[in-house]
Formats: C-alpha cells, sequence, structure tokens
C-alpha cells in the first residue's frame, strides 16, 4: 500500500500523539505508524507527573476534559533525608504554579480515544523500517514500514520521528559520535503501581543510606512506588514482604500495603542527540534525549518539543514562514540540557552508589540541606520542577 500525507509521524506515544492533534486542530493532515498493538499502548504505564506547561498544552490541544476532571493537583513535593520528612510548599515559590499527576497511560488513551473519533489515522503494528528522500528539497520523503511481513510506503512532506529511544529516525540522521552525549548511572529503578491508599497526598523524593526511594501515586487508592536498585535487577527478585519494609525505611513512613498490580525495572540514563533536524526530518521527544526519571521530566521534554515542531510546521502551512523549522533544534536545545541538567543532579544527589565515599553522601545532604534551608535554593529547585518556559528568541 502507498499512502499519502502532509506529516509522517513514527510513533504513537505522547509526543506522536500529541502532535497529530495539534496539526489536525490547524487543518494539517498526518498519518501515525506506530509498531506495537493498541491494546499494549493503552496499557503501558509511565510517567505521572506533568508540568503546568504540559497540562496547558494538552487542555489547548482539546484533549483534556478527563484531565482537568481526574488530575491530582500537587502544591508541594516533600524532601526525606534518613527517614525524616521535609516539605517545600512549590506554589508558594513559584508564584503560583503546580504540578500535577495524571498519568501517561490516562493522556495516552485520551489522545488515542479523541483520535479515532476524528478520524486521524493510526496504523498499529506498522514498523518504520527506512526513511529517504528527507534531503532534497524537490523530492517528497518516503517512510519505508513493514506490515504483517509487508513493506509499505508513506508519502510525505515532512517526518516526525517520536518513535523513542529505540526508534529508527535518529539513526536515518547524517549524525556522528560528536553529537551524541550521554551518561550511563550505576543504578535503576524498581517500581510498582499498588492497590494501596498513598499515605502522603504529595510526592515523596528520599535520600536514605541504603539508597533511594520514592512515593507517588494513581488515584486515591493507588500508590505508585520506585526504589533505587541494581542495575539488571530481575522484576520478580524482591519478596512483597522485603520490599514494603524497605519502602517503609528509606521513606521514613508506615506505608498503607496493598495487592500489588504492576511491577517494572528502569533503567537510569541521560542522553542527548545534538541534531534533531536533517531537511525535513525532525526528531522529538525520546527519540532525540533520555532523561533519567528522577525529576520526572522525560513526558515533560516531549511536549516541549512537540510545541516548537508542531508551531513550526503551522508556521510552514498556513505563513509559508520557515524560521521556527530551520531553528528547531537550537530553539529545543536551550531547554533540553537544561532539564537534562536538573534530572542529573537530582539523581546523583538522591541516589546511593555502591562504592560510595563519605565524602560524596555529606556533599548530597549538604545539597538537600541548601534546598531546604535557602529560600534561593528551594526556588530553584521548585522554578526546575514546576517547569522551566521554552524560549524562542
Ligand atoms: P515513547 O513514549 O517511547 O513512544 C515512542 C513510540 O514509538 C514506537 N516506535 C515505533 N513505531 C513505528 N516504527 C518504529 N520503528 C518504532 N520504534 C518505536 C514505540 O512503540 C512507542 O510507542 O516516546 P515519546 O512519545 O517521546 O514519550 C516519552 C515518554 O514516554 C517518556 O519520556 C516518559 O515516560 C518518561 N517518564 C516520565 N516523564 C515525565 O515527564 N514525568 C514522569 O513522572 C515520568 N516518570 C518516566 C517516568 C519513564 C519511566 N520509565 C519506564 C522509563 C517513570 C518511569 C519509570
Ligand atoms: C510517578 O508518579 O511515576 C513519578 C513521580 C516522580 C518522578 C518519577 C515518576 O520523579
Amino acid at each position: 500500500m502507498n499512502l499519502k500525507t502532509q506529516v509522517g509521524i513514527i510513533g504513537a506515544g505522547p509526543a506522536g500523539l500529541l502532535l497529530a492533534r495539534i496539526l489536525y486542530n490547524n487543518g494539517i493532515e498526518s498519518i501515525i505508524l506506530e509498531n506495537r498493538d493498541e491494546a499494549y499502548l493503552r496499557k503501558r504505564l509511565r510517567a505521572g507527573v506533568m508540568e503546568q506547561g504540559t497540562v496547558d498544552t494538552f487542555m489547548k490541544a482539546g484533549v483534556g476534559a478527563r484531565l482537568e476532571k481526574e488530575k491530582m493537583v500537587h502544591e508541594g513535593i516533600h524532601l526525606h533525608v534518613n527517614g525524616k520528612a521535609n516539605r517545600i510548599d512549590v506554589k508558594d515559590l513559584s508564584a503560583g504554579k503546580v504540578v500535577t499527576v495524571y498519568g501517561q497511560k490516562n493522556i495516552t488513551n485520551d489522545m488515542i480515544d479523541h483520535a479515532q473519533k476524528d478520524d486521524i489515522q493510526i496504523i498499529w503494528e506498522a514498523k518504520a523500517e527506512k526513511l529517504e528522500g528527507f534531503h532534497n528539497e524537490n523530492d517528497s520523503s518516503i517512510i519505508h514500514y513493514s506490515r504483517y511481513g509487508k513493506m509499505h510506503t508513506i508519502e510525505c512532506d515532512f517526518i516526525a520521528g517520536c518513535d523513542g529511544f529505540h526508534g529508527v529516525s535518529r539513526t536515518a540522521l547524517p549524525t556522528t559520535e560528536k553529537n551524541i552525549h550521554t551518561c550511563e548511572f550505576p543504578y535503576s529503578w524498581f517500581g510498582i503501581l499498588a492497590e494501596a491508599p498513598p499515605v502522603c497526598h504529595e510526592v515523596i523524593y528520599a535520600h536514605h543510606p541504603a539508597g533511594f526511594a520514592l512515593q507517588s501515586m494513581r488515584g486515591p487508592e493507588l500508590s505508585r512506588l520506585y526504589i533505587q536498585c541494581p542495575n539488571g535487577t530481575d522484576p520478580n527478585a524482591y519478596e512483597e514482604e522485603w520490599l514494603w519494609d524497605e519502602l517503609d525505611k528509606r521513606l521514613g513512613i508506615t506505608n498503607n500495603r496493598g495487592n500489588i498490580i504492576d511491577k517494572g525495572v528502569a533503567p537510569m540514563r541521560s542522553f542527548v542527540c545534538d541534531m534533531m533536524q536533517s531537511g525535513r526530518l525532525f526528531i522529538a521527544g525520546d527519540a532525540a534525549h533520555i532523561v533519567p526519571p528522577t525529576g520526572a521530566k522525560g513526558m515533560n521534554l516531549a511536549v516541549a518539543d512537540i510545541n516548537v515542531l508542531s508551531k513550526g510546521l503551522i508556521h510552514h502551512y498556513q505563513h509559508n514562514d520557515n524560521d521556527i523549522l530551520n531553528r528547531y533544534t537550537e530553539i529545543c536545545l536551550r531547554r533540553i540540557w537544561k532539564v537534562e541538567r536538573f534530572s542529573w543532579w537530582v539523581t546523583t544527589t538522591f541516589h546511593v552508589s555502591d562504592d560510595q565515599d563519605e565524602f560524596t553522601t555529606k556533599m548530597q545532604e549538604a545539597t538537600i540541606s541548601y534546598i531546604l534551608d535557602s529560600k534561593i535554593g528551594a526556588q530553584s529547585f521548585t522554578e526546575n520542577y514546576v517547569g522551566l518556559p521554552i524560549l524562542w528568541d
């Protein structure tokens, strides 16, 4: 089958689905190719914390009705040190800004529902294999994709690579190793979703000699909890009782315990590809950059990229103006590097390496103490946590 559209989008994660929606709202046609099946996408857990700008973007795109109804607004965050509780008043320190907890799974489902209602085409179980033509001014861009053993093509003006870290789009860019910047961490996160009311109604980050722990939530009866674990940990490695005891110890609270309905291990990595465009191919979200999940920034960064890319495409089609598209990488990177810094800094401040010396531990404690004891320290943390603005100039 040979299809034709204006923007060929690879990937139905938050980046691809949001881009298709904003383009649709502005009369621009797109087709999304998604490697996985619909049921898998609708069930995939992941992010939970949205910056104010991310919530505003979903609302403005017209996919925020359920988000508005079910969102959990957090006006603060708790930083626990060696079991001692401390709260930062995020709203007070950021002139009224807050963060919102609403699962990535939910917003993904909301966007798929809207796409299906409006006949935005998503081709499930379709894997982009090869991209061509996007370098040449006069040729169409072509996405070659496979589906059920057969090859097909999409001919389009632009290709948006929203295909995550393991996708094909980044590899089609003419990058060298100089464009790739990366940092691997010597620990991972073991995460659970449990049918238990969260004890604290806001997020807790805990620094503890035994390692980092985090308490979050997905609803009044659903707790989302993580502990630092060694790289390569088997998701079935831990006895449930040990896990709950460890969470209580590291967080310094007594969690409500309940049926564990999901568990998984997530590795931690910082990664930036500082070439996000070549000709009419653009990459966005996890395809271009990864942050470790401490700081809760991955999906928020993907949404920020899509704000820039969608605006660039709208200016191209509606005003024949390519200024934003030409500056796409530069506009995005200014924000990406700052968010990478924040995520790396919170990660290295709160986690404990196996071979960590005492001086490093003292530096971590002093960093957290500075955030808690200094208004400027707390404001700097908060400014990043609620989300930095996109700078266009
Ligand atoms: P995604 O979500 O990975 O979607 C990419 C999609 O592309 C498909 N794909 C292809 N399709 C067709 N052809 C190909 N060749 C393809 N190759 C891949 C894939 O199947 C997939 O469906 O990328 P996107 O849209 O850029 O979104 C990024 C976010 O998903 C990610 O950054 C966040 O989940 C990160 N994250 C968090 N972000 C936040 O902003 N706040 C949080 O609280 C937060 N918590 C988290 C997180 C990530 C975690 N894990 C599991 C890594 C917590 C965890 C534990
Ligand atoms: C989550 O709710 O899944 C969550 C919260 C905070 C983070 C990461 C994930 O930093």
